[in-house]
């Protein structure tokens, strides 16, 4: 009988290590059950092409990512998410929807200080953002609001990839979805 589905919804701001986690818990379940990872940067060159950064665009996005994880997630796929995602209501909004339709979701966060953030800049775009010539750059010009109860929390500045791979794994290993 196959695992039923899923949705693990990574939630933080640029450069936290949604990205780096949810790729790596990707490739932990892949050998014992269908996933499908939609990550932000990839959903912006297809599914949302043509979205920006405004409050509206993005809860546009989250709502995009979010039905086409409730449609894999139907059939069985543990479905995985990274954008950023900032907005509560848009989060609570999907939460709903999915389990609404009894797919279980569990929400990431991903969290690191804005310091260490701005220090990491791997895409220099927390430079650009400081400098002012970013609009709407979370965590700088845009709000990031934290999830209020995650089922994980993740500290990227303060523990090891594997360390944070191996609690996402046992949240789901203890409500039977893995
Ligand atoms: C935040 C931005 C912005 C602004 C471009 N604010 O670290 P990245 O580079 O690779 O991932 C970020 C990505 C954010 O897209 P999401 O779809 O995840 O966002 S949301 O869920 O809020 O819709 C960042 C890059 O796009 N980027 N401009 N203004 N991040």
């Amino acid at each position: 009988r196959p695992r039923p589905g899923f949705i693990l919804w990574f939630t933080g701001m640029s450069g936290a290590g949604k990205s780096t986690l949810s790729s790596e818990v990707l490739r932990c379940l892949a050998p014992v059950q269908r996933v499908e990872l939609l990550d932000g940067d990839e959903v912006r060159t297809h599914l949302s092409r043509g979205l920006g950064f405004t409050r509206e665009d993005r809860e546009e996005n989250v709502r995009r990512i979010g039905y086409v994880a409730r449609l894999l997630a139907k059939h069985e796929v543990g479905v995985l998410t990274a954008a950023i995602s900032p907005y509560r209501s848009s989060r609570d909004e999907v939460r709903a929807l999915a389990t609404g339709a009894d797919i279980p979701f569990l929400e990431v966060y991903v969290q690191a200080p804005l310091d260490v953030l701005i220090a990491r800049d791997v895409k220099g775009l927390y430079k650009k953002a400081l400098a002012g010539e970013v609009p709407h750059f979370t965590g700088v010009s845009a709000p990031y609001e934290p999830p209020e109860s995650p089922e994980v929390v993740v500290r990227s500045d303060a523990e090891t990839v594997a360390s944070g791979v191996g609690r996402i794994l046992n949240a789901l290993r203890v409500r039977g979805l893995l």
